[in-house]
């Protein structure tokens, strides 16, 4: 050949597209939350990932590229267990990420939904995602043929947690890990921002789902166990006294209560080096 040797430094094929069935899975994980963990350790056993929490399988094309959204505050401890884990597993399932921490600023009462929703447009600001994940920060999953990213109906993956018994609680559970096409997000209008405090926004998340004619799609009860970091209950993160009430007017109110009624504050986007933090201001109860 006359190519110049300096050719070959440069790749030139494209990557072939990630097989269906990642390679390097291996099933059944051992998860534990026993010994304490440090960021250094967890940045030191995960060198590839790039600034910000992003992450692109550097021997094949991913489909789809995934936000994986975490609704946040006063969680470090977790959040270092969840990258621990998470970084390893989406590796091997050659997902193609990026990871955001949605913090709520401030004292007053925490709205995960609402987090979950701004999550979901500062990550497009990002980069041109398809697929969203949104995760609870003390889930980890103990398989990793439970595959994140997205399906031809909105996903629930943590369908099998310790503290159920491995179970549903009830059928219409979509708590904990759910994951949603930009589509498919967008077809519900996004997540209701008026759940203030504990409860019933995933029931409201679902109602949404299947009123818009989709049908939450799960794994195998075998491959959708997860284990939850225990802990006390947060402060600030009350049970809502009106959740019950408002889980009967998902009709109505999904229409005007959405991403098309979200409104909020960006205080500080932290770019670290295995997640992008953002922190922000989302106001209070009326
Ligand atoms: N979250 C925070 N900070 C808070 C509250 C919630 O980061 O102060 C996030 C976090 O990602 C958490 C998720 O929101 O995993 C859901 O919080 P949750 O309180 O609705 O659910 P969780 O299962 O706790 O974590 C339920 C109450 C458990 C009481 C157990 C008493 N033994
Ligand atoms: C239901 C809640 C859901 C919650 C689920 C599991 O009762 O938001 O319990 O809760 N719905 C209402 O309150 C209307 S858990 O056992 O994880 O604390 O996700």
């Amino acid at each position: 050949s006359t190519r110049p040797e300096s050719n070959q430094l440069v790749s030139e094929k494209p990557l072939p597209p990630c097989p269906e069935v990642p390679p390097a899975l291996v099933g059944r994980l051992l998860i534990e939350f026993g010994s304490t963990m440090t960021m250094e350790r967890v940045q030191r056993e995960n060198p590839d990932v790039k600034e910000g929490g992003k992450y692109i399988p550097s021997d094949c094309r991913a489909k789809q590229r995934v936000a994986i959204i975490i609704p946040f505050r006063h969680r470090d401890h977790h959040l270092k267990y969840w990258l621990y884990y998470l970084h390893p597993i989406l590796r091997r399932q050659r997902i193609s990420f990026g990871i955001y921490i949605i913090s709520q600023n401030g004292e007053d009462t925490f709205n995960r939904a609402k987090l979950l929703n701004i999550g979901f447009l500062e990550a497009l600001k990002e980069e041109p995602y398809d697929c969203f994940i949104f995760s609870d920060v003390d889930l980890v999953p103990m398989d990793d043929r439970n595959l994140y990213h997205c399906y031809d109906q909105p996903r629930h993956f943590a369908i099998a947690m310790d503290k159920f018994g491995f179970r549903l609680p009830y059928a219409g559970y979509f708590g904990g890990v759910s994951g949603l096409s930009k589509t498919q997000f967008l077809k519900i209008n996004g997540f209701p921002n008026e759940y203030w405090g504990w409860g019933g926004e995933d029931d409201d998340i679902y109602n949404r789902i299947t009123l818009n004619g989709m049908k939450v799609s799960r794994p195998d009860i075998r491959i959708g166990r997860y284990r939850m970091i225990k802990h006390e209950r947060d402060k600030h993160n009350e049970a809502n006294p009106q959740r019950f009430t408002k889980i009967q007017n998902t009709k109505m109110t999904m229409k005007r209560d959405g991403i098309n009624s979200l409104q909020y504050h960006v205080i500080n986007v932290a770019k670290h080096p295995l997640y992008t933090n953002i922190t922000v201001d989302i106001g209070k109860p009326p």
